[in-house]
This record gives structure tokens, C-alpha cells and sequence, in this order.
């Protein structure tokens, strides 16, 4: 094991580092600077698996892998107020990395670096936007309606924001804000394009107004919220520019998308645009409503739309009233009992379901007869009903398992139902003796989402379902008034759900997406071509003052462990300082930190990665820099010196 291994990454001093660690007399801590035999081929390599995959491994080996076992699936999940997006290996359930977006972290220094805080969007003094973030909903991007590993996105509730997330670095990219909106709840992007047959991927990102106001929102409107409304959205997935967007009746909730890219859905519990919660249960029947993507394309085409306010977006009539002939329509209400929550598309990508809340019920929609409907060969939309089972009490989320079955959440009951389509459209139809419901799971407790591994895709593997649930009581030690939530999985591979895990979790993660690992290939290391900032060489390392701006200073510093390029750099009081550091190490996992005591400085930096903070200094002293990261046994020693002169 001491024997031959190939040298990576070199000290300042020229030794390999495996010969400085044994010249230090610190052999048996040179696992500690990360350089491994495996790890040689780490830049051109993707996530290579180092140990068998657990296809062929037992449930309980799955659930609990040993050692250096890996999982068979990654899973994304919405961090609620946390504002990230937590990714966990599944069915472990083991927490991996945290990809942060619309809140600052202060591990990889979110919000303090001027790289990141360019994607958060910033104030004119420089300072962040928004300190606080609410996200729901995460869902991944599409190629012949699989996942293809590219991008996921994610909803800020609170401020109306969109992030997407790079998924070849497990980064947050882009940030768009949506003109118009308020409470933007649901999400899901396109699977393909409704009329170019070659776009078999994800091209729009759906985006779902929840809460409605006057429009534009800068004055009072009327007290009774007459002239309050919701909006639409369709931000394009590749710019991440705001399309279009669409004036409705009601609100909209969460949002699904056909695999035939032709429709948008979103469920309506609010068609009474109330403005209290009694208000906003009055009425029987909500809907669900449908957005024909390829007519309002086409509407927007030929300019007719309005614009709200200051913002340029065109917005599309999407109201009953100017939509009541289906041949020209753009959106078509199909009604559904009562305060209904959740719109899933069913991956043999026939059906919409949406769950009834107050109604025990479930509103299986077909696709096709939708399509009837705008074609003028369906009389009324709610012909496009096929079934409204009888699930249990206060549904709101549905998963499928590819063999037919559909999984829903039902708060009231803290029960998991599994029923059959097919068997519930046979009963609607009339044949009564159609047992529809397959089984029951207890779940601790109250439910709100809960989706099967692949489920919205159409390579649903049916075997694994995870339940997040809103209250977990008494199923972990107590930690004080703040509970943990359980999210918990059931095995769904057979007839009978069988409970086979709690994982506690902060709060409050509401929405996942389970896939299989091979659909993504994360990159280790990045390459120094990617950041027009970075030091290429070591030797162009300095303290660079702007000629024009005399109290404007770069300094260029590159990293290598266990040493920074500059030793000790010289500012003075008053300079605004930006410091750009550049990684140079380019073994897999070597990442080091850079923090600056009293300044409010604290990032790392992965391997061949550069980023850059920009912060003023105002009071003479010496500061030491510091590695934060453990990088190397010399770690602690990686230092370096800021001196600021009077
Ligand atoms: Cu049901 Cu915001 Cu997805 Cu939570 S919503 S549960
Ligand atoms: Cu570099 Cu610790
Ligand atoms: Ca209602």
C-alpha cells in the first residue's frame, strides 16, 4: 500500500507532495492530502463507480449499504425555508451535497462571492436582494421523456423566483424573477416541443401564480379584490428569459405537463378568488385548468397580448370569457372537487390526476379527450373526466409505478393510498364491483408530497416511494418544540406497501425527484478555461493597483496545497479590495477555503475552480487568511498574510 503511487499536485517547492509529507516525517497522514492512486484520472474521469452496483444486492443492503457502497439512485430534494436544494443518494437516504440558490451558505460562500452573488442579483450598494427564501418544487429536465440529466429547477415562493440548477456541477446557474406574480407555487418544465417533431427535450419551464392582486401591483385596487388576478408563466429553459404569461380566472397551484409537450396543467383550489380561507372553500367544484402551448405561442406571434406594467412580458387572455370557443381557445377549465392539490401527469402518459383536499376523492383527466375538447370534438370539458375515485380523506400528491398503480398522499388519514387507474375508470364507468383500491400504508404523519423513483417519467421502475411527512411526533428523540420532519420510504416493488425507513429532516422539503444515477454524470474537477478570471500560473500572482482608481486593488492568488501563491499580500486602509483566487490543484476533492477574519470572508474553492470577493479594509493590523477546508496535513500551516497599511 506505501508502494509506488503516482504523484498529483506538486508543492510549491517543486517536491512531489508525497515526498514533502515523508521528508516531514508525516507519512501516515499523507491519506490527508488526498492523493490516492484512484484518484489519478480524476479530471477525465466521470463519477466512475468504485463498487458494484446495487442492482443485483438485497432490499436491506440497498437501504443500508456498507461501506463504500454506493446507491442506485440520486435524489433531489426541496430545502424549504433553507432555500437550497439538498441531493441524497437513494434508498440510503444518506444527505450528499447541498446545491445553494436563492440563500446565502457560508460553506461554499453563496452570497459572498461576486460570482454568486451576480446570479442572486444585488442591490446598487452591492448587498443581496433577499435574505430568505420558501422553495416547494423540483424537477429535472426532459429528453424522450426521461430525465436527461442536464438541468433541475426550483421555485422561491416568497420572491418569485425561478433558480436552475446546472446538474454536471450540482450548481445554481441563473435566477429569473417573475414580472407579475405572487406566491409562485407550482413548477414543471416541458417534455418536448408541441409542434417541432426534432425538440424531443425540455425547451420551458411552467411556473404557477398562486396568490392573485391587482395588476399591475402599485396601488390598492378594489377592497373587494374585483380586479385581482393570477398569472401564468413560461420562462424559456435554455436563456431562462420569461416568455409569456397568461391572465387567468382563479389561481393556479401546482403545476404537470403532457409528454406530448401539447399541454401545461394547473390545479385551481381558488376559482372563487376569494379572499379569505372561507371564502375560498365555498364553492363545490374547483379545476383544473389546461394551457394549449402551441396557441399561445402562436397568439403571441401575432401580437395579441397585452403587457402589465413596466414589464415587456406578453401576456395572453386566458380567462373563460375570451376563451369559450374551443377552436381558438388557449386554455380549457376542466372542474374538480374541492380545493384540489397536486397535478401529476401518469407516465403511461395518458392521464392528469388532481387530488381533492376537502374532496376524498381523486380526478383522473384524459389527455386525449382534453385534446378532443380544443379540437371542437368533445362537447364540454368536463367530458374529459375519466375517473373520480374514492381515495381517503384530504388527498394532495400523486406518484405512479409504471405498472398502473397511483400512490396519493392523504394528509387526513397520514395514510399512503395505492389504487388502480384502470380499475377506477372501469368503476366510473359503472361497473361497481371494480375494487379500485389496492392497498393502504399508514405513514407519521399528515403527508404532503411523496413521489416513486422515475415516477413522472416514462422509465417509472415502480420500486422504491418516498412520503415526506409535515409532523413527526414521537418517531425521533425529542429535540425541543422544533420537531424534525420524517421523510420516509416504503418499497413499492411488490402488491402490499411495506414501510421500511424514517429519515428525519429539516423542515420543510415539501417536493423530490428520485432518479437513476446513471442519468447523471457529474464533473469532479473543472477546468481553468471556465472562469475568464482565473490565474492560470502561479507566477502572475500579485497585488495589482488601478491606475485610475488608486484605491482600487486586485489581488491574484492561486492555491496548491498546503500553500497560497502569496505568503502575505500589502493593502491600505480605505483600498477596496477585490481578491481573486484560483484553485491550481486539479485532484478530484482537493478543495480549499479561504477565509479573512473581521471582513466577512469565507469561500472555497474546488479543484481548478477560481471565484472572486470584492470587500473594503478600514483599519490597519495584520490579518491572517486561512485555509477552511482540510486539504492537506500542512493544512493549518496554509495561511496567508494580509497586511493593511495606515
Ligand atoms: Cu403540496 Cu407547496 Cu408542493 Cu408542499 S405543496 S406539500
Ligand atoms: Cu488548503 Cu486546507
Ligand atoms: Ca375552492
Amino acid at each position: 500500500m506505501r508502494k509506488e503511487k503516482k504523484e498529483c499536485g506538486v508543492s510549491p517547492e517543486g517536491l512531489g507532495r508525497r515526498q514533502f509529507v515523508n521528508a516531514a516525517a508525516l507519512a501516515g497522514l499523507a491519506g490527508l492530502a488526498g492523493c490516492t492512486e484512484d484518484k489519478k484520472n480524476a479530471a477525465a474521469a466521470p463519477a466512475a463507480p468504485p463498487s458494484a452496483p446495487q442492482a443485483g444486492a438485497s432490499k436491506e443492503s440497498q437501504l443500508s449499504p456498507k461501506p463504500g457502497q454506493l446507491d442506485e439512485y440520486y435524489g433531489l430534494w426541496s430545502g424549504g425555508h433553507l432555500g437550497d436544494v439538498r441531493v441524497l443518494g437513494m434508498p440510503s437516504g444518506r444527505e450528499l451535497h447541498r446545491i445553494p440558490c436563492f440563500v446565502p451558505d457560508p460553506l461554499v460562500g453563496w452570497g459572498i462571492t461576486n460570482e454568486s452573488k451576480a446570479v442572486m442579483g444585488t442591490k446598487p450598494d452591492g448587498s443581496l436582494r433577499y435574505a430568505v427564501a420558501d422553495t416547494h418544487h423540483v424537477h429535472g429536465s426532459y429528453k424522450n421523456g426521461n430525465y436527461d440529466g442536464r438541468y433541475a429547477w426550483i421555485n422561491d415562493k416568497i420572491n418569485c423566483r425561478l433558480a436552475r440548477l446546472r446538474l454536471d456541477y450540482m450548481i445554481c446557474d441563473k435566477i429569473t424573477d417573475l414580472p407579475n406574480v405572487q406566491g409562485f407555487h407550482g413548477i414543471f418544465p416541458d417534455k418536448r416541443d408541441p409542434v417541432d417533431e426534432k425538440i424531443n427535450h425540455t425547451t420551458r419551464v411552467f411556473c404557477g401564480g398562486e396568490f392573485s392582486t391587482p395588476l399591475p401591483n402599485n396601488h390598492v385596487g378594489d377592497p373587494e379584490g374585483k380586479d385581482y388576478h393570477s398569472i401564468f408563466t413560461c420562462v424559456d429553459a435554455e436563456s431562462m428569459e420569461v416568455r409569456w404569461q397568461v391572465l387567468i380566472d382563479g389561481n393556479c397551484d401546482l403545476v404537470a405537463t403532457s409528454y406530448d409537450g401539447k399541454l401545461a396543467a394547473t390545479n385551481q383550489y381558488n376559482t372563487e378568488m376569494g379572499l379569505k380561507y372561507e371564502d375560498m372553500m365555498s364553492a363545490e367544484r374547483d379545476a383544473c385548468l389546461f394551457f394549449n402551448v402551441a396557441r399561445i405561442e402562436a397568439a403571441v406571434k401575432d401580437g395579441k397580448f397585452k403587457t402589465v406594467g413596466d414589464s415587456k412580458v406578453p401576456v395572453v387572455d386566458g380567462t373563460k370569457a375570451a376563451n369559450a370557443d374551443p377552436k381558438t381557445a388557449l386554455t380549457c377549465y376542466v372542474s374538480v372537487p374541492k380545493n384540489p392539490h397536486g397535478v401529476n401527469a401518469s407516465p403511461d402518459q395518458k392521464y392528469f390526476v388532481c387530488s381533492g383536499k376537502l374532496s376524498p376523492t381523486c380526478t383522473v383527466i384524459e389527455l386525449a379527450k382534453v385534446l378532443d375538447w380544443f379540437d371542437g370534438k368533445l362537447e364540454k370539458p368536463d367530458g374529459a373526466i375519466v375517473a373520480e375515485p374514492e381515495v381517503g380523506l384530504g388527498p394532495l400528491h400523486t406518484a405512479f409505478d409504471g405498472r398502473g398503480n397511483a400512490y396519493t398522499t392523504l394528509f387526513l388519514d397520514s395514510q399512503v393510498c395505492k389504487w388502480n387507474i384502470d380499475a377506477a375508470i372501469k368503476f366510473y364507468k359503472g361497473d361497481k364491483n371494480s375494487k379500485y383500491v389496492v392497498d393502504r400504508c399508514d405513514v407519521h404523519y399528515q403527508p404532503g408530497h411523496l413521489n416513486a423513483s422515475q415516477s413522472e417519467t416514462v422509465a417509472a421502475d415502480g420500486k422504491w416511494l418516498g412520503v415526506g411527512n409535515k409532523f413527526a411526533k414521537d418517531r425521533f428523540l425529542p429535540v425541543g418544540p422544533l420537531h424534525p420532519e420524517n421523510e420516509q420510504l416504503i418499497d413499492i416493488s411488490g402488491e402490499k406497501m411495506v414501510l421500511v425507513a424514517d429519515h428525519s429532516i429539516r423542515s420543510e422539503p415539501h417536493d423530490f425527484i428520485i432518479f437513476k444515477r446513471e442519468i447523471l454524470q457529474p464533473k469532479q474537477v473543472y477546468t481553468l478555461d471556465e472562469f475568464p478570471l482565473a490565474t492560470k500560473d502561479a507566477k502572475d500572482s500579485g497585488v495589482f493597483r488601478d491606475a485610475k482608481n488608486p484605491h482600487k486593488v486586485t489581488v491574484r492568488i492561486t492555491s496548491v496545497a498546503p500553500a497560497f501563491s502569496l505568503r502575505e499580500f500589502t493593502v491600505k486602509k480605505g483600498d477596496e479590495v477585490t481578491l481573486i483566487l484560483t484553485n491550481l490543484d486539479k485532484v478530484e476533492d482537493l478543495t480549499h477555503g479561504f477565509a479573512i477574519p473581521f471582513h466577512n470572508i469565507q469561500f472555497i474553492v474546488n479543484p481548478l475552480e477560481t471565484k472572486s470577493v470584492t470587500f473594503k479594509v478600514e483599519k490597519p493590523g495584520v490579518y491572517w487568511c486561512y485555509c477552511t477546508n482540510f486539504c492537506h496535513a500542512l493544512h493549518l500551516e496554509m495561511r496567508s498574510r494580509m497586511i493593511v497599511q495606515a
